[in-house]
């Protein structure tokens, strides 16, 4: 693998101040390998919670960020707020903004920008549907959603890039090690190709879609899988420390 294994949590649309309370409990008192990024994305709203309350062990991210700078754009939050907020990292790209909200590749590729240009780091999210794998256009597809980073950012020092196969976020049908370790690699390729053997070799690739406790350990032994990016797992706290903890 590459760097440091990176796991984050994805908490979506979720939680109230009360779960949000019990969960950052279980975080604390949760044993956590040191040689481990953890970072937690929690809804907007409980960021500041969140950052008051959770050890300084564990980062957070933000879900989603404005594309620019912040002003007259009702609904958003800007990297400033996020940032002010405490939020290292801000998570883009993920497939349901791209296929529930309609985000575009262009789109997230200035968000990258921006967020990178303020110091936020990357979570930048790519993967295919089902019937794009179906049709053999896995690698096409993931490669144009890199290549939208690769074309809008200066620098990859703060990305990490998320594999998350659409058909298996959420559905309990998580990509097989074997699976996974194949679009990882060929992200590898692609990022060696087109961006510099620099930065196919130090930055991290994680895997996002139905991870869990039980087939955590699998995934983690595949030499180009970095880290995880977890969603209904991480909402557990003591789960989500089993994978966090599966470090090989
Ligand atoms: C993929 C993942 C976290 P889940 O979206 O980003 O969610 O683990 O629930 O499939």
């Amino acid at each position: 693998g590459s760097g440091k294994f990176f796991v984050g949590g994805n908490w979506k649309c979720n939680g109230t101040k009360d779960s949000i309370s019990k969960l950052v409990t279980e975080l604390n008192s949760a044993a956590l390998e040191s040689d481990v990024d953890v970072v937690v994305a929690p809804p907007f709203v409980y960021i500041d919670q969140v950052k008051s309350s959770l050890s300084d062990r564990i980062e957070i991210a933000a879900q989603n960020c404005w594309v620019g700078k912040g002003g007259a754009f009702t609904g958003e939050i800007s990297v400033e707020q996020i940032q002010d907020l405490g939020c290292k990292w801000v998570v883009l790209g993920h497939s349901e903004r791209r296929h529930v909200i309609g985000e575009d590749d262009q789109f997230i590729g200035k968000k990258a920008a921006y967020a990178l240009s303020q110091g936020v780091g990357v979570i930048a999210c790519i993967g295919e549907l089902l019937e794009e794998r179906e049709a053999g256009k896995t690698f096409d597809v993931c490669f144009k959603q890199l290549k939208a980073y690769a074309d809008a950012v200066s620098s990859w020092d703060n990305i990490v890039v998320a594999y998350e196969p659409v058909w298996a976020i959420g559905t309990g049908k998580v990509a097989s090690p074997e699976q996974a370790q194949e679009v990882h690699l060929a992200v590898r390729e692609w990022l060696s190709k087109n961006v510099s053997a620099e930065v196919s070799s130090k930055t991290r690739i994680i895997y996002g879609g139905s991870v869990n406790g039980g087939n955590c350990a699998e995934l983690a032994k595949k030499e180009d899988i970095d880290g995880f990016l977890v969603g209904g797992a991480s909402l557990k706290g003591p789960e989500f420390a089993t994978i966090i903890n599966s470090v090989t």
